[in-house]
C-alpha cells in the first residue's frame, strides 16, 4: 500500500485500491499527493464529461443510421481517463475498443474524432478502419485491429524498441477482461517481463466480454493476480475512482521509466451500455446489476470530490456540458458534409509508389464509376 492509497475489500474477497470513497470524499483527508496537480483535476473531469457526451451523441447517430458502429465507454470514464493521465505526451498508447477518449485527452481534435466516426475524407484512417477504432499519430495513439489482444504484443514490441534505442518513452497497453484470455495477452506479458520492457498493462475489467461475465472469464481471484505468474507486479483498483486509477497507473509508468520493467494494473469497473451498438445486453444480464453500477457513476463521484475541493460547482458543470454539447454538434454537422475519401486513396500507404497493377485497378474502377455512376447504398448488417 502506498501512503496515498487505501485498500478496500471487494465482494470477491480481494483488495481494491481506492483514494475516494463512493460518496466522493477523500479516504485520507488532506491527501493531495501524488499528482495529478490540483490545477489539472477539473480538466480531468472535463475529459471524462467529454467522453460521456461524445458516446451519448455517437450512439444516437448510430441509431439514426448516420454512423456505422459504436462501442461506448459509459461507466468506464474514470478507468480510461485516470489511467491515460498517467502518461506523458511522448509515451505511446495502444488501445482497444473503448479508449478513444484517451486519444482526445492526448490532443486529438474533435473534428478528427468525428471524421473517423463518419469515415470521411478527413479521417486519418482514410475510411478504411471500422468506426470507433481511433488513431491519433501526433498523440502516439495507435489504432486497434479489433482482433482481441493483438495490440498487446505490438505494445511490447514498441516498448522493447524504445528500450533498445535508449529512448525514454514508456508504453500504455490497454485491454479488456476478455482479452486476458487471448494468446496475445500471454505472449505480451511473458515477453515484457522477460525483457523488462517499459510497459504498463492496463486491464479495464468492465464485468463483461460481450455476454461472458468476468466470473466465467477466469478462475483467478482477480485480474491483478495474473501478473504474479509472469513475474511482474500487479494490483487491482477501484476503476470508478479516477484518482486511484491515476495513482496506480502512475506508479506503473514511473517504474517502467526507471528501468524497473512492466506491471499490470487491473481497473475494476462496469460496462453500463451494451457491448456495442450491435448488442442487446438485456438478453443476458440482470437489470439490477446495471442499476447497482449506475448508482456508482464515476463522474458523480469525482464531481462530488471536486465540489468539496471548491473546484467545481453547478454553474461550471452546466457551462461545460453546454459548451461540449455544442462543440460536438458542430463537428458532427461538419463531418457529415465532408465526402468520402477519394477512391485512389485505397492503394496509398502500403507501397511508397503504388505498383502498376494496383494503379490499373483504380483506373478501371474510376472508369466503371464514370460509366455507370456510384453503387447504391445497400442495407448492411454488422455481424458482432
Ligand atoms: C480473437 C477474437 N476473438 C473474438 C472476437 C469477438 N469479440 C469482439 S469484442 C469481444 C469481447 C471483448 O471483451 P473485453 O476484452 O472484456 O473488452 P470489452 O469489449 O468488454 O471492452 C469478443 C470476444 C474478436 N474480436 N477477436
Ligand atoms: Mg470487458
Amino acid at each position: 500500500m502506498t501512503a496515498s492509497t487505501i485498500r478496500v475489500s471487494d465482494p470477491g474477497g480481494f483488495e481494491l485500491r481506492r483514494v475516494l470513497a463512493e460518496d466522493g470524499s477523500a479516504l485520507l483527508p488532506g491527501d493531495h499527493a501524488p499528482l495529478p496537480p490540483r490545477g489539472e483535476l477539473a480538466e480531468l473531469y472535463r475529459a471524462m464529461l467529454t467522453t460521456r457526451l461524445l458516446d451519448d451523441r455517437m450512439l444516437k447517430l448510430q441509431r439514426q443510421g448516420r454512423v456505422a458502429f459504436v462501442g461506448t465507454a459509459t461507466g468506464l470514464e474514470a478507468s480510461v481517463h485516470g489511467s491515460a493521465a498517467a502518461f506523458r505526451p511522448e509515451d505511446w498508447v495502444f488501445s482497444a475498443l473503448r479508449e478513444g477518449g484517451a486519444a482526445v485527452q492526448r490532443g486529438m481534435p474533435l473534428e478528427q474524432y468525428a471524421a473517423h466516426m463518419f469515415g470521411n475524407a478527413e479521417d486519418t484512417a482514410k475510411g478504411r478502419q471500422m468506426t470507433n477504432h481511433f488513431q491519433h499519430p501526433e498523440g502516439n495513439f495507435v489504432s486497434w485491429s479489433s482482433v482481441i489482444g493483438t495490440q498487446l504484443p505490438q505494445a511490447v514490441g514498441a516498448a522493447m524498441a524504445f528500450q533498445r534505442r535508449g529512448e525514454p518513452q514508456v508504453v500504455c497497453a490497454y485491454s479488456g477482461d476478455g482479452a486476458t484470455s487471448s494468446n496475445g495477452f500471454h505472449s505480451a506479458l511473458n515477453f515484457a517481463a522477460v525483457y523488462k520492457a517499459p510497459v504498463v498493462f492496463v486491464v479495464i475489467d468492465n464485468g463483461w466480454a460481450i455476454s461472458v461475465p468476468s466470473s466465467k472469464q477466469t478462475a483467478s481471484r482477480c485480474y491483478g493476480d495474473k501478473a504474479r505468474a509472469y513475474g511482474m507486479p500487479g494490483c487491482d483498483v477501484d476503476g470508478n475512482d479516477v484518482l486511484a486509477c491515476y495513482r496506480a497507473t502512475q506508479e506503473g509508468a514511473d517504474r517502467a521509466r526507471a528501468g524497473g520493467g512492466p506491471s499490470l494494473v487491473a481497473l475494476r469497473s462496469y460496462r453500463i451500455g451494451g457491448h456495442s451498438s450491435s448488442d442487446d445486453p438485456t438478453k443476458y444480464r440482470d437489470p439490477d446489476e446495471v442499476e447497482h453500477w449506475e448508482q456508482r457513476d464515476p463522474l458523480d463521484r469525482f464531481a462530488a470530490y471536486l465540489r468539496a475541493e471548491g473546484l467545481l460547482d453547478d454553474a461550471l458543470q452546466a457551462e461545460w456540458t453546454a459548451a461540449i454539447t455544442a462543440r460536438i454538434a458542430a463537428v458532427v454537422q461538419r463531418a457529415e458534409k465532408v465526402g468520402p475519401p477519394p477512391l485512389e486513396t485505397l492503394v496509398e500507404d502500403v507501397y511508397a509508389d503504388p505498383p502498376k497493377h494496383l494503379r490499373r485497378q483504380v483506373i478501371e474502377a474510376l472508369r466503371v464509376i464514370a460509366e455507370k455512376g456510384e453503387a447504391d447504398a445497400v442495407e448492411g448488417k454488422f455481424p458482432l
